[in-house]
């Protein structure tokens, strides 16, 4: 069979309209597949991270195509799934912050525990051989056991969100061994990027400190300056997910950069950055404290390198110019539309 008559792969992703949802978009596209992805229905546009592949109505990628359902909602998961029968599935959809949950941890649990068993089932009832990828996180190894953590550090959840992402990691691993499912755990390190949500600790320093340099504000609020991070590139991350579900057999694998680094020294770099010191600007607020702090993560991507053949591409300084550079550009824009407005009659 030629390059050309092979069937096109089809993927149906969660939380397409997410960072991590629109890179592995952009990914899977890039490769020849053809993508559904799942959006919630909103009253405003949650599509501006697809944008760039959906950017004129008559010139849709006709590869992407995107449904209206919700990880609450078993019934409609299982009828997309019929429709679109997928060969690859993977769960990226999530309430994906960790100080929300514990405001919202009922509902957290709800779309990350019970939505990805929803969705294993929906899987398991329609009797289709599709391959799945939880989006796990490193947020399970919470009070660390050891350190670097890796496959098998013992867990420790500090956070309705770590709760709730061990309960779907477990399940992942339950229907891959109760029902021979080939289902997949990426134990993901934090990972950012400019596309990163704005109320995540990278996306608000890099905002604030190019809004500053612009004379678009003045002070930033934050929390717990000492955490540190294994922070790594969005873009290099999805590349995981997908090797993953390329392998012969279904594993769980730790993803992370082996580097880590406090939110001061994240400072550091993206104000130095903009030639600011952030001393002058940053005010640490108790409001963005939590209850329960995750104080150090750093991973060791060891097996993903041997068996995937997986490495990080981007460095944290490369990470945080990336980040910088555009927001830098996005609040240059909004001083020029603020003047213009400033300086009408
Ligand atoms: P994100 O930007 O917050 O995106 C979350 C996605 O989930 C969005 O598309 C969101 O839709 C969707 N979603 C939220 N609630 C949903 C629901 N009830 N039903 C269906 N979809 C829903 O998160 P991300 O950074 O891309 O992360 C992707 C996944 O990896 C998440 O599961 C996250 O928990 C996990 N993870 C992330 C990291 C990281 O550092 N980024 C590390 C480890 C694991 P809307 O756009 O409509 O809100
Ligand atoms: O916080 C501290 C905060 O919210 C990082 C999610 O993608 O990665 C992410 O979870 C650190 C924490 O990410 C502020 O206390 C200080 O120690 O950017 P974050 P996170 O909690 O690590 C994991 C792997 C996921 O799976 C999650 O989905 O920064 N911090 N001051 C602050 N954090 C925030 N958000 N805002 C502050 O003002």
């Amino acid at each position: 069979m030629s390059e050309n008559d092979k069937p096109i792969r089809r993927a149906l992703i969660t939380g397409i309209t997410g960072q991590d949802g629109s890179y592995l978009a952009d990914f899977l596209l890039a490769r020849g597949y053809q993508v559904h992805g799942l959006i919630r229905r909103s009253s405003s546009f949650n599509t501006g991270r697809l944008e760039h592949i959906y950017q004129d109505p008559h010139e849709t990628d006709p590869r992407l195509r995107l449904h209206y359902g919700d990880l609450t909602d078993g019934a409609g998961l299982r009828e997309i799934i019929t429709r679109v029968q997928p060969d690859e599935v993977y769960n990226l959809g999530a309430q994906s912050h960790v100080r929300v949950s514990f405001d919202q941890p009922v509902y957290t649990t709800q779309v990350d525990a019970v939505g990805a068993i929803r969705l294993l089932e929906a899987l398991r009832d329609t009797g289709l051989p599709a391959r799945f990828y939880q989006a796990s996180s490193s947020e399970m190894f919470g009070k660390v056991a050891q350190t670097p953590q890796r496959e098998t550090t013992p867990f420790h959840p500090r956070s309705p969100y770590g709760c709730a992402k061990l309960y779907a990691y477990w399940q992942t691993i339950n229907y891959r061994e109760s029902y021979g499912m080939f289902a997949c755990n990426g134990i993901l390190f934090n990972h950012e990027s400019p596309r990163r949500g704005e109320t995540f600790v990278t996306r608000k320093i890099t905002r604030a400190a190019t809004r500053i340099a612009e004379g678009l504000q003045d002070t930033l609020y934050l929390g717990n300056l000492d955490a540190r991070r294994d922070w790594g590139f969005a873009g290099d991350f999805v590349e995981a997910m997908w090797l993953m579900l390329q392998q012969d057999e279904p594993d769980d694998y730790v993803v992370a950069t082996g580097q880590s680094h406090s939110v001061r020294e994240f400072l550091d770099a993206a104000f130095g950055r903009v030639g600011l010191n952030w001393q002058d600007h940053v005010r640490v607020d108790r409001r963005y404290y939590r209850p329960a702090e995750v104080d150090l993560l750093l991973g060791d991507a060891a097996k993903a390198r041997r068996k995937l053949g997986w490495r990080p591409r981007v460095t944290f300084d490369d990470l945080v110019n990336m980040m910088v550079d555009h927001d830098w550009a996005l609040a240059r824009e909004e001083r020029v539309v603020r003047q213009a407005r400033e300086n009408r009659p």
